[in-house]
């Protein structure tokens, strides 16, 4: 090969090489997840029967969820974060919205679009397991929802500064329990007689967050109430992630509300309606163990 020859060579060889360390830097991934109740997808305006103790027969009227710190497990088991693309609309740093409900039927509390992924880049690699928070993390959760960026600024999903957001909402209209809701409705805080119109409220988030005032953000939280869900068999590119209402509710009574709590289940440590509800989210409640019942891997 005469001096050009391998010259040239030696430049299809660099290049090669560096098109090749592009393409091992990052992976795209997109983690599916689906809001199912036992076997069935969840839809606004359907009914689903035999939930909870009594099992009864409800009517979803919202499905949405934070999750963060998502992590892929790779062969040697390490937990490699997922750089969340950065879309200014479901997922901000590392938090992203999941959100099954498109506001039609009785979904009036929410929003037209949907999200049912979580979107971003790993290093390239053989993943075989999965790490994620359902949950806003402490520094994103304690601010002001209205300035906040997309999608920390449903304030359908807020509380107030002091307690931070709804990880999870979901809200059922039952016999016992029926709703009574208008579009965008959203009882304030504490407002127990306008959240009684919910139904049974399912919403999740910290609690015993001691503040100067609700629009005050705490320095911590007693309760943090944010579950970290593992599997370790986890296929990124074929596996979906089901979030079950049928399961979590397993052991619940969706008919009826402890006297003087708030409608359903609002995470408060007192109200007899979170347990085992808030166990079965994967969380210690009244002391007693925790078993995460919520997620399940659909191979
Ligand atoms: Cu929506």
């Amino acid at each position: 090969m005469n001096k050009s020859g391998i010259a040239l060579a030696t430049f299809v060889a660099m290049a090669l090489l560096t098109q090749t360390a592009v393409a091992q830097q990052d992976r795209k991934v997109s983690i599916r997840f689906a809001a199912v109740i036992g076997d069935q997808p969840f839809t606004c305006g359907n009914s689903y029967e035999g939930i909870g103790t009594t099992a009864s027969k409800v009517t979803p009227s919202d499905f949405r969820f934070y999750v963060s710190g998502v992590e892929l497990i790779d062969a040697a088991g390490k937990a490699v974060p997922v750089k969340l693309d950065q879309d200014e609309r479901w997922q901000h740093r590392d938090v992203a919205l999941l959100d099954f409900e498109n506001r039609t039927g009785p979904c009036l509390t929410g929003t037209q679009e949907t999200r049912d992924i979580v979107a971003g880049t790993v290093p390239a690699g053989t993943y075989r397991g999965l790490r994620f928070t359902l949950g806003v993390p402490f520094e994103l959760n304690h601010a002001d929802a209205t300035i906040a960026p997309s999608p920390l600024n449903l304030t359908s999903l807020f509380w107030n500064w002091q307690a931070g957001y709804k990880f999870l909402r979901v809200d059922l209209s039952t016999k016992g329990r029926p709703q009574d809701i208008k579009p965008g409705d959203m009882p304030r805080f504490g407002d127990r007689a306008a959240s009684n119109r919910l139904g049974f409220a399912i919403h999740l988030g910290s609690t015993m967050c001691a503040a100067e005032g609700t629009n005050k953000a705490p320095a911590n939280c007693g309760n943090p109430n944010r579950p970290t869900i593992e599997f370790s068999s986890f296929d990124p590119e074929k596996d979906v992630v089901l979030a079950d209402l049928k399961s979590v509710l397993e052991g619940v009574d969706v008919d009826t509300n402890q006297a003087e709590s708030p409608a359903g289940c609002m995470s408060t440590p007192t109200d007899g309606d979170c347990n085992p509800l808030l166990r079965n989210f994967g969380l210690v409640f009244a002391g007693q163990p925790a078993q995460q019942k919520f997620f399940r891997v659909k191979k």
